[in-house]
């Protein structure tokens, strides 16, 4: 059985109702409008029997029999005004026979054409892909114009995606019966039951697949980067193929994490070396094992050289020589390789050359590597230089490897921007990263230009996304939360779409069209970013949170190195005549980050040392500022809360209330915020706060 699990389809209170995540399909509230779109999609037509078109079959039947309010019917051909023919070319003699051909082979195997049409003599809606997914994402694309109650007569839309990898990376760690095993996770525990699969495959895994489609992602890395080898242990690969089998059906390939120690842990063999002819073959013979039970397995992600993950370097091995070897084993398979661009620390050390400042790490392993990877491997950078804060500079590699699939990585979960406490929509946050422009190649360079291989004509491209999903019933912890997954995926496949809009069309799928709850929620998701950098690191600061598992609270104390305060001053002094990070972008972009007055005031404390008594250009001293911050942002959560309030009555009263709880608590994270960060500051600058009137 394809298509949604019961959970999924039936309408429930709280926490069944956040299950349901945006594809609610509840039916149009607007009767006229109903009763148009009855008229409009009367039956369902998909041909062809591969598990895809199984999924397209049952997500249009039953996200069109939830809208309309009633059971819309699966034919086998048109047999009636306003059929919904969905299909590609390949599997629908249908589709085949429009002639649409030509538009669809530009449009890519996972672009599609929504169209109003004529067949055996009827009126009807095609729904064409260039492939099998891509009609499965112009499935989805329908049901959202009726979710969104735009208009179906005339229909001609024409998508495809910008980037090509749309991949979700979990962070889930290994073990046979204990499930609360997610680095960084903070909605429950891993989705995946390994001690009941393969036998037991639970429904979630389905409703995760689709949740997923219907965004456009394609990939999932199911375990942590820190990697653990039971996942690549062929005892326990069945259950793997298994959860592959599901994501199968909504065109999701699976991928894994691996340790590159792992010819030597489960091999037996001496070192792993990349270039010894024996490792080489384990991990050929090893990659041809796992496609004997995933036929489609997308390939690896590997984390080397890092927090204690080996890597190639203790072979005197370079990053590219280390991927490059992987990649070949999987090449004959349609594999490729994800190789991250986040080394530091002490791994290092074998090489020579490696600045202290660790944001400076990266770029000096990877830069000089440019022109040398493989054509399947797709190098994957963060975000920024340190990892995944509130606010950083753009990772300096962005633009200066032209030579090279970059890929970027940015973080749905958390763990620095308010775990489950804390409302932080972080879509405005990696819009602004995407609109950056590195100046490369001349103004107009932006980041979405070169992680889409625009920029420098690169045909893999690839946006990944570590997961915020787990076994809580709402799936994020945060019920708000949920919108970070929604946004990663539609800005994954469309990086020029405004957040306005994102957060616009799944406020309206999530809760309702109600003027009022699309306003004031919209506007509570896009003020949420702000707030949560105000009231936590404003200005650059980084790093402020404590060094244990949880990142929720400030320990400014033990951060020193990062965030740089002394007696006089704050902030890390990264500009020339500091530790030079400044030098590793482009003269025109370097230069203004390097001067005080011309350095973006939300980065100047992670570019310069600056004296607590510096005037800002609003005309305060920094220190004052940075205590006016503190106090703005735990106000700002006050408007927050206000604003939500002002929705009771019309959002339904469980899900208003499970809100309105985690904004409370956040007030009470923004307020130890506050008073200890104020503290902190006043005792180590020795300058009062001058009395806040508001
Ligand atoms: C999976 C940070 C996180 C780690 C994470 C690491 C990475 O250090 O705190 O949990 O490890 O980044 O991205 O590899």
């Amino acid at each position: 059985m394809n298509g949604p699990s019961d959970a999924a389809v039936s309408a429930g209170t709280g926490a069944e109702e956040w299950y349901r995540l945006w594809l609610r399909y509840v039916p149009v509230s607007d009767a006229g409008l109903r009763e148009a779109y009855r008229s409009h999609a009367a039956e369902v037509v998909v041909e062809g029997s591969t598990p895809i078109a199984a999924s397209m079959r049952d997500e249009l039947r039953a996200g069109l029999s939830g809208l309309l309010g009633v059971e819309v019917p699966v034919s086998a051909e048109p047999g009636r005004a306003g059929a919904v023919v969905a299909g590609c070319p390949a599997t629908s003699p249908l589709v085949a026979g429009l002639g649409w051909g030509d538009e669809l082979a530009k449009l890519g195997p996972e672009g599609f054409i929504i169209r109003s049409a004529r067949i055996n003599g009827h009126p009807v809606t095609v729904i064409a892909g260039g492939g099998e997914r891509g009609a499965l994402y112009g499935a989805f694309r329908y049901l959202r114009h009726l979710q969104l109650q735009d208009d179906l007569s005339s229909l001609e839309i024409k998508d495809q995606p910008r980037n090509n990898l749309r991949v979700l990376n979990h962070w889930d760690n290994w073990h046979p019966t204990r499930h609360d095993m997610v680095e960084r996770g903070y909605a429950g525990s891993t989705l995946w039951q390994w001690d009941e699969l393969p036998d037991t495959v639970d429904p979630r895994y389905r409703d995760y697949a689709r949740a997923n489609a219907s965004i456009g992602i394609n990939g999932s890395v199911i375990n942590n980067v820190s990697a653990h080898v039971e996942f690549i242990q062929s005892e326990n690969l069945p259950k793997i193929a298994a959860l592959a089998d599901v994501f199968r059906a909504y065109g999701i390939r699976l991928y894994l994490s691996v340790r590159y120690d792992s010819p030597m842990v489960l091999g037996g063999l001496e070192k792993s070396d990349p270039l010894d002819p024996s490792v080489q073959a384990w991990w050929r013979e090893k990659i041809a094992e796992i496609y004997g039970h995933i036929p489609d397995f997308g390939g690896f992600l590997v984390k080397g050289d890092c927090e204690g993950q080996p890597g190639p370097l203790s072979y005197g091995r370079s990053h590219a020589v280390g991927a490059n070897m992987l990649a070949d084993a999987l090449r004959p398979h349609g594999g490729i390789v994800m190789w991250r661009t986040f080394v530091y620390g002490k791994e290092l050390d074998r090489i020579g050359g490696i600045s202290e400042d660790r944001v400076k790490q990266g770029f000096e392993v990877f830069y000089p590597l440019d022109g040398e990877f493989a054509d399947n491997v797709v190098v994957q950078a963060k975000n920024g230089p340190l990892d995944f804060q509130v606010r950083e500079p753009v990772n300096p590699l962005f633009g200066q490897m032209p030579n090279t699939n970059l890929g970027i990585e940015v973080q749905i979960t958390q763990e620095y921007t308010g775990g489950n406490v804390a409302l932080c929509w972080l879509i405005p946050q990696w819009k602004e990263i995407f609109d950056f422009d590195t100046l490369a190649k001349g103004p107009g360079s932006t980041v979405r230009k070169v992680v889409e291989g625009s920029l420098d004509g690169h045909p893999l491209s690839l946006v990944a996304g570590v997961a915020n999903t787990g076994t809580d019933r709402n799936w994020t912890g945060h019920p708000l939360a949920q919108a970070n997954w929604y946004g990663f995926g539609r800005l994954a496949w469309d990086s020029s779409l405004e957040p306005h809009s994102i957060a616009d069309e799944w406020t309206r799928m999530t809760f309702s069209h109600d003027d009022k709850v699309v306003r004031g929620i919209t506007g509570i998701l896009l003020g949420s970013w702000r707030t949560y950098e105000q009231f936590t690191q404003p200005l650059g600061l980084n790093l402020m949170v404590e060094r244990a598992r949880c990142r929720l609270y400030p320990e400014p104390v033990f951060r020193e190195p990062f965030h740089g305060a002394t007696e006089t001053g704050v902030g890390r002094d990264r500009t020339r005549g500091g530790t030079g990070y400044v030098d590793q972008y482009p003269p025109p972009v370097a230069d203004r980050f390097n001067d005080l007055d011309t350095c973006p005031e939300e980065l100047l404390l992670w570019f310069h040392h600056v004296p607590y008594t510096h005037t800002l250009k609003s005309g305060e001293t920094l220190i004052q500022h940075m205590y006016a911050s503190y106090r703005g942002g735990v106000r700002g959560v006050g408007v927050l809360i206000a604003a939500w309030d002002a929705l009771q009555g019309h959002v339904d009263a469980q899900r208003h209330d499970d809100v309105r709880q985690k904004l409370q608590e956040q007030l009470k994270l923004a307020e130890h915020w506050r008073d200890t960060c104020i503290c902190y500051f006043s005792e180590k600058s020795g300058i009062p706060e001058i009395a806040d009137e508001q």
